[in-house]
């Protein structure tokens, strides 16, 4: 064990679990580290509204919200939550809250209206993320900065495919990723480059229901273009890993890394190897597929390079030096996670631009027994053991110190004000899920540092639009009035308690 894991160790662990049958009482003891910090996440498309506000330029998200027939449940995000000129008073509620770390990012085409190493700077964009990192600090809550939260600026999709091409990418990425660093760097502690590269490489370039949405249906070669978008994310964060350790860290002395989602995979029947076995696969090309490459600093994983063959691009002997370089420098793991899946292996010949090792995933499995109850998304169920095993599953795998990046769900009727308030479901999986966090520390040894909930508030859910509410901030988007749900004060108090109780 290394030494990360044994100060976690402790044998004087006594702590109350307020496990129940119910799904509606919330988990009232927690036992967690005296520099465990609890935050909250955004991403700007979702929440900034002013689309073309101020010289913001356009991204790919833009323009997807805005095709006819529409792909985003007919909903764009021109005004959302309307962020962007209501953003004093949504870092006002924060401090109100007692929110500790608030994680959001930059809208590149909002600092940078085309994108590009030679385009202009928007000096409004800036002045819009320095106001908001000034107010940050004076309440104490600490800035986490996305740099890229899948909003690539149109102008660069327009002339070479944006994440399609690979050198191109990566020289406009690190000119962006120097802005920000120069611009912000001084208050700025911890970086993220990549949100889910994962979700942009196969939502958005080979099942099309993100932007730009790309798909069989269009065209689009969906057999090598995934891959290629995750080796442009790829070797676009090791030159910013690397481009901040040379460059920013040493007088900066912040962190950077990048945060990977996934969900937790249990057999389908769990009595047979095939099945076994592909939960396990399933896992090491979701997640391995980055990590392996961030974390390990070497190549993808070997089960991916034999499955996918030609499919997969290859690291030229540079790049892998670069990514051996890098690795050690990513400080942190950021984990995104919602729920756990059942894996269960194909007999059938796969689709020959099958993505998953022959896998189906379902929440039902063979026993006819479901992962937990649903939220008001089928696939997101309530399922605390699994994310205590993938806490387990990257420790052992990579040993890097996990931040947990996102974590919350949606509920049923949040629509209705008072049912959105009194958010039950939620307080239950936010308090089981820090639960888990809690056991995996104390119990299994994993070094976890930090939780941020998804979301601070309702917002643009991507392709479903207006539909699912995370926020633990209920957001009226007629009148954009924000009212605190229960859930937001569960945390708040569970906290501060916990604050009191260890000093
Ligand atoms: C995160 O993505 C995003 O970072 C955030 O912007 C978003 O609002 C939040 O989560 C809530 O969705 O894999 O077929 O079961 C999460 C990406 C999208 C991954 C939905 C799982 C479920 C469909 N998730 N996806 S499936």
């Amino acid at each position: 064990m290394s030494q990360e894991a044994s100060m976690f160790s402790a044998a004087d662990v006594a702590v109350t679990y307020s496990h129940s049958l119910g799904h509606d009482l919330p988990v009232e003891e927690l036992r967690l580290p005296e520099d465990f910090g609890w935050g909250a996440a955004t991403a700007a498309y979702q929440i900034e509204g002013a689309a073309s506000q101020d010289g913001k330029g356009k991204s790919v998200w833009d323009t997807y919200s805005h095709l006819q027939p529409s792909r985003t449940n007919g909903q764009h995000a021109d005004v959302s939550c309307d962020h962007y000129n209501r953003m004093p008073e949504d870092v006002d509620l924060m401090a109100s809250l007692g929110i500790e770390v608030y994680r959001f990012s930059i809208s590149w085409s909002r600092v940078i209206p085309l994108g590009g190493r030679n385009d202009p700077v928007n000096e409004k964009g800036l002045a819009f993320y320095n106001d908001l990192i000034n107010r940050l600090v004076a309440r104490g809550i600490k800035p986490v900065v996305t740099l890229y939260h899948w909003d690539t600026p149109q102008a660069l999709y327009d002339r070479y495919g944006g994440l399609l091409d690979t050198a191109e990418f990566r020289a406009d990425f690190a000119r962006y990723a120097r802005l920000c660093f120069t611009q912000f760097g001084d208050r700025v502690r911890k970086w993220v480059t990549f949100n889910e590269p994962y979700i942009t490489s196969i939502f958005a370039h080979l099942n099309g229901t993100l932007a730009p949405g790309h798909c069989r249906e269009a065209g689009t070669d969906t057999k090598t273009e995934p891959w290629r978008v995750g080796h442009t994310i790829l070797l676009s964060h090791t030159d910013v890993v690397l481009m901040y350790a040379c460059e920013f860290q040493p007088s900066q002395k912040g962190d950077i890394s990048i945060v990977l989602n996934g969900h937790f995979y249990e057999p389908f029947d769990a009595g047979s190897p095939a099945d076994r076995a592909a939960a396990k696969r399933r896992m090491v090309f979701y997640i391995g597929w980055f990590g392996d490459p961030v974390f390990l600093g070497r190549d993808y994983p070997a089960e991916m390079r034999s499955y996918l063959g030609s499919r997969l691009p290859e690291f030229m002997p540079e790049e892998r030096d670069l990514l051996r370089q890098a690795a050690p420098l990513n400080a942190f793991y950021g984990m995104n996670h919602y729920s756990t899946k059942y894996a269960r292996k194909l007999s059938e010949p796969p689709a020959e631009d099958d993505w998953t090792g022959n896998i189906e995933e379902s929440s039902v499995n063979s026993e006819g027994k479901e992962v937990g109850p649903a939220s008001a998304m089928g696939w997101l169920r309530v399922a605390p053991e699994g994310f205590r095993k993938l806490l387990g599953w990257v420790w052992e795998r990579y040993h890097v110190p996990i931040i947990v990046t996102e974590n919350g769900c949606p509920c049923v009727g949040e629509d209705d004000l008072a049912t959105a308030v009194d958010d039950k479901f939620r307080q239950r999986y936010l308090g089981l899920y820090l639960d888990a966090i809690s056991r995996a520390i104390y119990e299994d040894g994993v070094a976890v540092k930090g939780y941020y909930v998804w979301s601070l508030m309702d917002n643009y859910e991507w392709s479903a639009g207006y539909g699912p509410r995370y926020g633990i901030v209920h957001v009226d988007y007629e009148t954009l009035k924000r009212t605190p749900k229960n859930s937001a004060l569960y945390l708040r108090d569970t906290f501060k308690r916990r604050r009191g109780v260890s000093s």
